[in-house]
């Protein structure tokens, strides 16, 4: 295609490659010479890959990213718009020119030395009408690598290019991987991303965050679908009754271990279609299908391990597609087994590790050995609960959507919110505390509306407002639900969560169907006590309580907090959102 070829050469001429490589197959002969060349390819005093232990783990590989680049960095992470309204008050806005020029200087010959590859990639089923093609240029081979697994790559993406003569364009670069020039910038309107001085995971796997996030949701709000921060799971229960869920949570706060649930309860089952992004359209029967856009998972490795999350060891340890690599893991160097916190009992700490830095690991430093944010590379083919919906074109009709929060106090276990405006409501002033997947403090509470904060990609406001409107248009909505897993009761989470939530899924199945009446409260509907099956769980009816209850002064200050963070908006928060706050307010204050 022509526009592809042009816009490569063009490209080439200003970061100046040695050699530019076109990803053609994306998988066999030509991902395992790609892999064989990272073996021996040098990087930061070390090599980019190195092979792990092939008996517990085929297939499988470590990576050591540099020291500095081990987490998303939102404070550099900008959106690209001709009209400054567009990016709103919660994203870093850089106008057109400058982004353009900033760009053109850090790139000239940023390749120097290195291979360009040119990856063609398909984000969703290549037959689905939602699906996009798009293109990412690199120059390094783990990135390319991971493309590789995390999308659908190679000539079924060239395809598709050609039969629609349009594709997303994304540019990378590692330049000289200089934290004060790491730039991840994003121009909407032109469907174009460019990130420099960056190799780690949402900044440099381009598909991930930047396309199927950011660009996305701008895409979706002027054609009238959702990208969302979500997991998508189909549910069974013993009668054999399927309902799909689709569920945000901020980063590294349980989508990935909530959509490989093992279910505690007899007879239940739980399928991953997604664990991480989910695209919504709105079918002709008024219903919202999601889809899963991506095609392998980028999950968080420590805490990882039989007991919380079986399916994903399961799916770690299969090596049937593509191949899987563990990036900033520790390692044990007489074995070659990749390491983590958490992975007890499964792989019991070895008497010497490797820190993920490759440093010999000290106990008694108090530091962790696998960095926080280790995560691992893995074609989403060998998950052994892989539902087959994964492939309909047209993704799976949602009964409900589930938003959770990471806070140690104020947020119950579950509600149901009253109707789809107050869910709105609810979704847009949620609060987080910050995980070790951004760079910066963890642990500190901030709104993170949607659990898009660092991922929407234009104003705010109007994805409220465009949230609404779906609302209207759909007639056939899902319920709204939100859940808590993290809530803390004498420093300790009150809740057993991973696979004891199907518990609390089993509630909002029970809602959906009518059997479960809650009580109402002032945010919405919580289950009553009994309504929750502890069967088999051991569990103290007054942590019970506890879990579900609302806390009249954590309420208070969540109220004054939600307050001050929708003053940011200004005017252009929509009226709905203003009557909601004032509507729950009001009821706090009849107690
Ligand atoms: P991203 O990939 O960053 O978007 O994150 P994610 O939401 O997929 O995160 P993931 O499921 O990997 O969550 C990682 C962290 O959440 C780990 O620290 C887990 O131990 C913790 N976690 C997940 N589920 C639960 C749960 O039900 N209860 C508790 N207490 N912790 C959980
Ligand atoms: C997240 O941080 O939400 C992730 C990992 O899923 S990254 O791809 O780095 O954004
Ligand atoms: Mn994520």
């Amino acid at each position: 295609m022509k526009e592809l070829e042009n816009w490569v050469e063009e490209q080439a001429k200003i970061l100046k490659p040695k050699e530019i490589v076109w990803i053609s197959e994306g998988e066999g002969k030509e991902l395992e010479n790609l892999v064989t060349q990272a073996l021996k390819e040098n990087f930061i005093g070390g090599k980019v890959l190195y092979e792990l232990n092939q008996t517990p783990f085929p297939h499988s590989f470590l990576h050591r990213s540099h020291p500095e680049d081990v987490a998303r960095t939102e404070h550099r992470t900008f959106l690209s718009f001709k009209d400054k309204n567009l990016a709103g008050p919660t994203n870093n806005f850089m106008g057109i020119q400058e982004a353009k020029e900033l760009i053109y200087n850090l790139s000239k010959n940023a390749m120097e030395g290195r291979k360009m590859y040119v990856i063609p990639f398909i984000m969703g089923n290549p037959d689905s009408h939602y699906s996009l093609p798009c293109v990412q240029i690199t120059d390094s081979i783990y990135v390319a690598i991971s493309m590789c697994i995390m999308t659908r790559a190679g000539k079924v993406a060239l395809e598709k290019i050609k039969e629609r003569g349009k594709f997303i364009k994304g540019i990378h670069s590692l330049g000289n991987l200089d934290k004060d020039k790491k730039y991840i910038i994003h121009f909407p309107e032109e469907e174009l991303v460019v990130s420099l001085n960056s190799g780690y995971g949402g900044n440099a796997l381009l598909g991930k965050k930047c396309i199927a996030l950011r660009i996305a949701s701008y895409k979706g709000w002027c054609e009238g679908w959702l990208a969302e921060h979500m997991l998508i799971i189909e549910v069974e229960n013993p009668e054999g009754k399927k309902f799909y869920f689709a569920a945000a949570a901020p980063s590294a706060s349980g989508k990935t271990n909530l959509a490989l649930l093992s279910p505690t309860l007899p007879g239940w089952k739980v399928r991953t279609l997604g664990d991480d992004i989910a695209w919504i359209h709105i079918g002709d029967d008024g219903k919202l299908y999601a889809l899963n856009p991506e095609a392998g998972f980028f999950g968080v490795a420590p805490g990882t391990s039989s007991k919380t999350n079986p399916n994903m060891i399961k799916t770690l340890k299969s090596g049937k597609h593509l191949v899987t690599i563990f990036t900033n893991v520790a390692l044990d160097p007489e074995n070659l087994i990749p390491w983590w916190e958490g992975l007890e009992p499964d792989i019991p700490k070895p008497k010497k590790l490797l820190d993920w830095q490759g440093k010999y690991w000290d106990s008694s430093s108090g530091l962790p050995a696998a960095h926080p944010n280790s995560r691992f590379t893995v074609s989403i083919r060998n998950c052994p609960i892989l539902s087959p919906e994964y492939d309909n074109p047209k993704g799976v009709p949602l009964d409900g959507i589930i938003f959770g929060s990471r806070r140690s106090s104020t947020i119950p276990l579950v509600f149901e919110a009253k109707d789809w405006q107050t869910g709105i409501f609810f979704a847009a002033t949620m609060g987080a505390e910050t995980t070790a997947a951004a760079e910066g403090k963890v642990g500190i509470v901030r709104r993170d509306p949607f659990s898009m904060l660092p991922f929407c990609g234009y104003n705010m406001a109007y994805y409220f407002k465009h949230w609404l409107k779906i609302g209207k248009i759909a007639k056939n909505k899902p319920k709204i639900f939100f859940v808590n897993w993290f809530r803390k009761k004498d420093g300790y989470f009150v809740w057993p969560g991973f696979g004891e939530n199907i518990r609390v899924i089993k509630w909002m199945i029970d809602r959906i169907e009518g059997k479960a009446k809650g009580v109402e409260k002032e945010i919405g509907i919580i289950p009553k006590e009994e309504e929750i099956d502890l069967s088999g769980l051991e569990m103290k009816r007054e942590d019970v309580e506890f879990a579900l209850s609302l806390k009249r002064d954590e309420w208070e200050k969540e109220i004054s907090d939600i307050e001050v963070f929708l003053k940011s908006f200004g005017d252009e928060l929509p009226d709905e959102i203003r009557k909601t706050l004032h509507s729950i307010k009001k009821k706090f204050k009849n107690i």
